[in-house]
C-alpha cells in the first residue's frame, strides 16, 4: 500500500524552501530517517519519515516552497497503518495521557518515556535523622520536657522515620495555623551522623597520623623554602594545614584512580592547597625533592606550578580550580556530563564519583552556590562537595557574627542536597553524652564564628572561661578536665574517624548530591605563628622558632640543623609509612591527581558533508548562523561525528534557528519527558529525552561554559573525545564568562565556541548591552584559542573542517571561537585556491583592475566585508579607483603570525628577514590599506605593525544602540558611504588624488564633519 508523506505542522512558517532532498525513489528508509531539509529565513529543519518503507516517488525538488500538508514523497509499506494501530491499542491499555486524535509517532515516543519514568518511583529517603533539641528561650520547660519525652518514646518504639513523620506532620499543622518559620532549614550545631551510626575506618590510625604529619611538614617546608629563596614567590601554609585530614582520608581510603579497569574518581582540589598535594606526591615517589624545592619556580626546569594548572603540569593536574568558584560550578557540570555520557550509552556506569573541595570563604562567590540546585534537580549522587569550614578567609572571619556552617546547611538543604555536618571531633562525644541539661548544645548553637576562631587562637583556660564559663552547670561539666584536656577537644574536620564516617555515608547516598561541612582550624598546628589568627592566610614565612615548634608539634624526625636548613623529610622506602602509603594507592588503583588520555581520535567526517557549503547559495539569502546550523545538521548525519557532537545552548536555540535539533537529537533530560509538550504535533517540538544530545542549559552562560569544558575535556576525563559546539549570544560570551574561558584554555578544552548574533551593527534592534564589538579582541587574549570572523558559508565550512582536523586528527589542545551573524545575504561560490588563506587569516577575494592608475587595498572581515565590496564597486564606477579586496577571516591569526615572524627576524638580525603573511600578501600590491570590521578599530589595528604601507582602520568603537543595520553602520562609520569617503580622503593624504573628491563625497553622503567620534556618544 502506498502512503503519502506530507509536511507536518511547522509552526508559524508558511511557504518554506526545500534545500535538500535526502532520499530518492527506491530507497528503503526507516522511521525517523530524514526525507528533506526545509529552511525558512531563520532556521533549517529536517522532516523525518513517520514510518519504515520504500520510497515510491519523490514529489518535490530542491527550491520548491512547501507548507503544512504539502506532499513530499510517497512511500510503500502496507504494514504501517496496522503497526500504528497496534501501538495505539497498547498505549490505551495503560493510558496516562489521553489523546483524541491518532497518536503521532513523536507523541507515541513521549508517552512511552513518560510511562517509563512514572513507573520508576522515587526511592524513599532512609538516611538517619537527628531529632531537634531544645534551643533558645523556653517559657515552659516542663511542657517542653513532655514533648521531648513523647518524641523519645516514638524514637524508641518506631524509629527515626516515624519520628520524622510525626515532626513533619506537626510542622505542617503549625504552618496551617499561621506559623511561618522555616523549621527544618537548619539542624542543631552538632554532627549530622550520630556516634552510634558512624562507620569506622579500617585504616591504621597511627601510621596514617605519621604520614599526615610528614605531608604537613613537607608542604609547609616547600612554601617556607621558596620564600626564603625569594620572598616574591608567595604560597600558602594555613589552608592545607586546616584541610590535611580531609585530603588524607580521601587519598587513603576513597579516591580511586583511573586505570585500565576503571575510569577513576575525579577530584577538584582547592587551588591554594596545592602544596599538600605535591607533598604527598613526593612521599609517593612521584615528585623529587628537587621539584619540591622549585615550588613556584616554573620558568626553569622541574618547577612546580603555584596552583592546579593542567596547562603547566599536563601530566599531573586535571582541573584548574584556583579562581574561586570555578571548581564548584565546573564539578557540578562535570558530574552532570558524566551522567549524560552514561545515559546516552557512551560510557559505562562504574559508580565513579566527583569530589570537590572548596573553602568556606569561597562560597561567597556566586559561581560556588549558583548551580547547586541543578545538582539536586539532576539527582547527581555522583557528586560530593567537601567544604573546609575553617571559619576564615583571607582577611578575617568568613561570618564573624554568624555561623558559616549553619548558613551553608540551610542553603544546601533548601536546594535538596544531603548535608553532613562534621563539626565536633571524637573528644566531644563523651561530653555531649554526659550533658543532660542541653546546655552544651545550647552553647554550641549560640557561639558565633568570631568566638570560635578566638577560642582556637588562645588556649584551654580561655576556652574554659569563655565557652564553658558562660553557664555554671557547663563549667561543672568540665571541672575535672585540665586546660590541656580542654584544648584537646578537637574539631570534626581534624578527626580522621569523623571524616571517614562522613565520606562513607556520602558515597553511599543515592538520589542526591552530598555536601560535607567540615569544621577545621585555619593554620592547624602552626601555634602562635599562624593558628586561627587573622593573618594566617598569608603566613608564608615561618622563622626558625616557628619551624621548630611545627616539627615538635607533628613529631618530624629532623634535627635542629635540618630544620634550620628547611629540609624535606622522606622516610626510608622500606619504612611502614612508605609501604602503607604505596599500598593504599595501589589498592585504590594508582596515582591521583594524574592527567592521562587514552581516547581514540574521532574519524574525519566525509568530505561531502561540507561540499554544499562551497557552492554559491544562488538567490538564496542566509546568515552565517544558519550556515552553521546547516553544517551541524549535516554532521549529525555523519556516523563518526554524529554521536560525539554536543550542541550546547543557554536558552537561545530559537534565536539561532536551532530548534530543529530538539526533535532531531532531543534535549538531554535525565528523567526523559514526563509531559506531552504543548507543541507535540509540530515538527520542531520541544522534545526532552534521557538519551537527548542537546544540552539546553537554561539561562546560564556560566553553566553552559562549564558544560563546554566538561565535554571538551572528556578526552582526558572519560577517555572519549567529544565535540562541544556551544552557541551563545556573542555579547554574553567572553565578556560575561571570561574567567571560565580562561579556565577552558588552562584545561586544554577542545571544541567550538560560537558567538552568534555577533558584531556591533549586525544585531540591529537590541542596543547597548547586546551589541558585541570586542569579543574577538577578548578571544585574542587566550593563548590557545583560535578565532575567526568569517563572512561566507565556504569560509565557515573550511574553518570548521580544519578545526576538526586540528583538534581530533592532530590532537592539538586548542579551541575555536567563531563569530556568526544573523544578517541574511547571498553566499558566493568559493574562489579557487583560497583555503590556505582562509585559515591563515586573509585571502584575495576580488580585484578591480580595469580603471585607472590609483589603487587601494581594501580589507574587510565578518559583516563589514560586504560594505567593503559595495564601496569597492562605487570607487571603481564613480571615481575610477581600482582595488584589491581581501577577505580577512582572522585579524587575530594574522597578528599571531606577524608577532612570530617579527620576533624571529629580530633574533636573527644577520639573516634575510622573513615576511609576515600579511606582508607577503600585500607588499607587491599598490596603494594604502583600508581595513574595517564590525569590531573595535584595535581588532584590525593588530596587523598594522606587520605591513610597511599606510594603514587606516575603521570599526565600531563605542557603546552600541538600537537602530536599523543601515543606521548603525552609518553611526559607527563603517557603511559603504563612509568607507568610500575615508578611502578618498586617505588617497588624498597619500597625494594620490586631489582632496576635492573626499569633500564632494562627504556632501553627497551627508557626512557631518562635526559629529563627535562614537566613543563619546
Ligand atoms: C576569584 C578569586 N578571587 C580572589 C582570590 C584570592 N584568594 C585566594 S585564597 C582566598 C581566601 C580563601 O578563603 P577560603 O575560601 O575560606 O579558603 P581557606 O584558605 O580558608 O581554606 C582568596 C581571596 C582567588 N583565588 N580567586
Ligand atoms: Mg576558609
Amino acid at each position: 500500500m502506498s502512503t503519502e508523506i506530507s509536511v507536518p505542522d511547522i509552526g508559524d512558517f508558511e511557504s518554506v524552501e526545500i534545500i535538500e532532498i535526502l532520499v530518492k525513489t527506491g530507497d528503503l528508509i526507516k522511521k525517523n530517517d530524514p526525507i528533506v531539509t526545509l529552511e525558512s529565513d531563520k532556521s533549517s529543519v529536517e522532516v523525518p519519515s513517520p514510518f519504515n518503507g520504500k520510497i515510491s516517488e519523490v514529489k518535490v525538488k530542491i527550491g520548491d516552497k512547501v507548507s503544512k500538508g504539502s506532499i513530499l514523497v510517497t512511500i510503500e509499506d502496507n504494514q504501517t497503518e496496522e503497526k500504528v494501530e497496534v501501538k495505539n491499542k497498547e498505549v490505551e491499555k495503560k493510558i496516562i495521557i489521553k489523546k483524541e486524535e491518532n497518536i503521532s509517532p513523536v507523541t507515541e515516543k513521549i508517552i512511552e518515556q513518560a510511562e517509563i519514568s512514572i513507573v520508576q518511583e522515587a526511592k524513599k529517603d532512609t538516611s538517619p535523622k537527628v531529632y531537634a533539641r531544645p534551643n533558645g528561650a523556653d517559657i515552659d520547660p516542663i511542657e517542653t520536657q513532655e514533648w521531648i519525652d513523647s518524641l523519645e518514646a516514638i524514637l524508641k518504639k518506631d524509629g527515626t522515620d516515624r519520628a520524622h513523620y510525626i515532626l513533619k506532620k506537626l510542622i505542617s499543622e503549625a504552618y496551617k495555623e499561621g506559623s511561618n518559620q522555616p523549621l527544618t532549614r537548619i539542624t542543631p550545631y552538632i554532627n549530622t551522623i550520630p556516634v552510634e551510626s558512624e562507620v569506622k575506618s579500617p585504616g591504621d590510625q597511627n601510621i596514617e597520623r605519621r604520614i599526615r604529619s610528614l605531608i604537613r611538614w613537607n608542604a609547609a617546608a616547600m612554601v617556607v623554602k621558596a620564600n626564603k629563596k625569594n620572598p616574591e614567590l608567595g604560597g600558602h601554609i594555613g589552608t592545607f594545614a586546616s584541610a590535611a585530614t580531609l585530603y588524607d582520608i580521601g587519598m587513603n581510603h576513597f579516591w580511586r584512580a583511573k586505570n585500565n579497569k576503571f575510569g577513576g574518581d575525579l577530584v577538584y582540589f582547592q587551588g591554594h592547597s596545592a602544596p599538600g598535594m605535591y607533598a604527598r606526591a613526593f612521599l609517593e615517589g612521584r615528585l623529587t625533592s628537587n621539584q619540591l624545592g622549585n615550588f613556584r619556580q616554573e620558568v626553569g626546569v622541574n618547577g612546580l606550578s603555584s596552583y592546579p594548572h593542567p596547562w603547566l603540569m599536563p601530566k599531573f593536574w586535571q582541573f584548574p580550580t584556583v579562581s574561586m568558584g570555578l571548581g564548584p560550578v565546573l564539578s557540578i557540570y562535570q558530574a552532570r556530563f558524566t551522567k549524560y555520557l552514561i545515559n546516552r550509552g557512551l560510557i559505562k556506569d562504574e559508580g565513579r564519583k566527583i569530589w570537590t573541595f572548596l573553602g568556606d570563604g569561597e562560597t561567597d562567590e556566586p559561581e560556588s552556590l549558583g548551580a547547586i540546585s541543578l545538582a539536586s534537580r539532576e539527582k547527581l549522587d555522583n557528586l560530593i562537595f567537601v567544604i573546609n569550614c575553617n571559619l576564615q578567609r583571607l582577611d578575617g572571619p568568613v561570618r564573624g557574627n554568624g555561623k558559616i556552617i549553619q548558613e551553608l546547611e540551610g542553603i544546601f538543604r533548601g536546594a535538596g542536597w544531603n548535608v553532613i555536618k562534621v563539626i565536633w571531633g571524637s573528644y566531644w562525644d563523651q561530653l555531649l553524652n554526659k550533658d543532660k541539661t542541653g546546655l552544651l548544645i545550647k552553647r554550641m548553637n549560640e557561639c558565633v564564628d568570631g568566638e570560635y576562631q578566638a577560642f582556637k587562637a588562645n588556649d584551654g583556660s580561655y576556652v574554659r572561661e569563655k565557652f564553658f564559663g558562660k553557664y555554671p552547670k557547663l563549667k561543672d561539666l568540665v571541672s575535672s578536665m585540665t586546660d590541656r584536656d580542654i584544648w584537646k577537644l578537637n574539631r570534626g574536620g581534624h578527626d580522621p574517624h569523623k571524616v571517614y564516617a562522613a565520606y562513607d555515608e556520602a558515597i553511599k547516598t543515592k538520589g542526591k548530591p552530598t555536601v560535607i561541612l567540615a569544621k577545621t582550624i585555619k593554620g592547624y598546628g602552626m601555634g602562635k605563628s599562624g593558628e586561627s589568627i587573622n593573618i594566617t592566610h598569608q603566613q608564608k614565612k615561618l622563622d626558625e622558632k616557628d619551624l621548630l615548634y611545627y616539627r615538635d608539634r607533628f613529631d618530624i624526625p629532623l634535627t635542629d640543623k635540618q630544620v634550620q636548613n628547611i629540609e624535606f623529610y622522606k622516610p626510608d622506602e622500606k619504612s611502614d609509612e612508605m609501604q602503607y602509603i604505596k599500598e593504599r594507592r595501589m589498592k585504590l588503583g594508582g596515582n591521583l591527581p594524574e592527567r592521562t588520555t587514552y581516547a581514540k581520535p574521532i574519524k574525519k567526517p566525509s568530505k561531502d558533508i561540507f561540499e554544499n557549503m562551497m557552492s554559491s547559495s544562488g538567490e538564496r539569502e542566509m546568515s552565517t548562523t544558519m550556515v552553521l546550523v546547516r553544517m551541524l545538521t549535516s554532521l549529525l548525519r555523519d556516523k563518526n561525528i554524529a554521536p560525539r557532537l554536543v550542541p550546547i545552548i543557554p536558552d537561545e536555540a530559537r534565536t539561532f534557528g536551532m530548534e530543529g535539533f530538539f526533535r532531531k537529537v532531543g534535549i538531554y533530560a535525565h528523567e526523559g519527558q514526563k509531559y506531552e509538550p504543548e507543541d507535540s504535533e509540530q515538527l520542531s517540538s520541544y522534545r526532552e529525552d534521557k538519551k537527548g544530545q542537546v544540552l539546553e542549559e537554561g539561562i546560564t552562560e556560566t553553566g553552559a561554559m562549564s558544560s563546554f569544558i566538561a565535554a571538551g575535556t572528556s578526552y582526558t576525563n572519560h577517555d572519549l573525545e567529544m565535540i562541544p559546539v556551544y552557541t551563545f549570544y556573542s555579547m554574553f560570551g567572553f565578556q560575561r564568562v571570561m574567567d571560565l574561558i580562561w579556565a577552558a584554555g588552562d584545561s586544554q578544552t577542545r571544541g567550538f565556541l560560537v558567538g552568534a548574533t555577533s558584531g556591533r551593527t549586525t544585531l540591529a534592534g537590541e542596543g547597548l548591552q547586546h551589541q558585541d564589538g570586542h569579543s574577538q579582541l577578548l578571544a585574542s587574549t587566550v593563548p590557545n584559542c583560535v578565532s575567526y570572523d568569517p563572512t561566507f558559508a565556504y569560509e565557515l565550512a573550511i574553518i570548521f573542517q580544519d578545526g576538526l582536523r586540528r583538534m581530533h586528527d592532530e590532537q592539538e589542545n586548542i579551541f575555536y571561537y567563531l563569530t556568526t551573524m544573523n544578517e541574511n545575504y547571498k553566499h558566493p561560490e568559493m574562489p579557487k585556491n583560497c583555503e590556505e588563506g582562509i585559515l591563515k587569516g586573509m585571502y584575495l577575494f576580488k580585484e578591480f583592475n580595469n580603471k585607472g592608475q590609483t589603487k587601494v587595498q581594501l580589507l574587510g572581515s565578518g559583516a563589514i566585508l560586504r560594505e567593503i565590496l559595495d564601496a569597492a564597486e562605487i570607487l571603481s564606477k564613480e571615481y575610477n579607483i581600482d582595488s584589491d579586496i581581501w577577505s580577512v577571516t582572522s585579524f587575530n591569526e594574522l597578528r599571531k603570525d606577524g608577532m612570530n615572524v617579527e620576533r624571529k627576524n629580530l633574533l636573527n638580525p644577520a639573516s634575510i628577514p622573513e615576511k609576515s603573511y600579511v606582508e607577503a600578501c600585500l607588499s607587491k600590491r599598490d596603494g594604502p590599506i583600508i581595513a574595517a570590521s564590525d569590531y573595535m578599530r584595535s581588532f584590525a589595528d593588530q596587523i598594522r605593525p606587520y605591513t610597511s604601507k599606510s594603514f587606516y582602520s575603521f570599526g565600531t568603537d563605542g557603546y552600541g544602540r538600537s537602530d536599523s543595520r543601515k543606521n548603525l553602520r552609518k553611526f559607527f562609520e563603517v557603511d559603504k558611504e563612509h568607507i568610500v569617503t575615508y578611502t578618498l580622503s586617505a588617497l588624498a593624504k597619500e597625494q594620490l588624488i586631489p582632496s576635492k573628491f573626499a569633500e564632494k563625497a562627504m556632501k553627497k553622503y551627508k557626512i557631518d564633519k562635526n559629529k563627535p567620534i562614537p566613543t563619546v556618544l
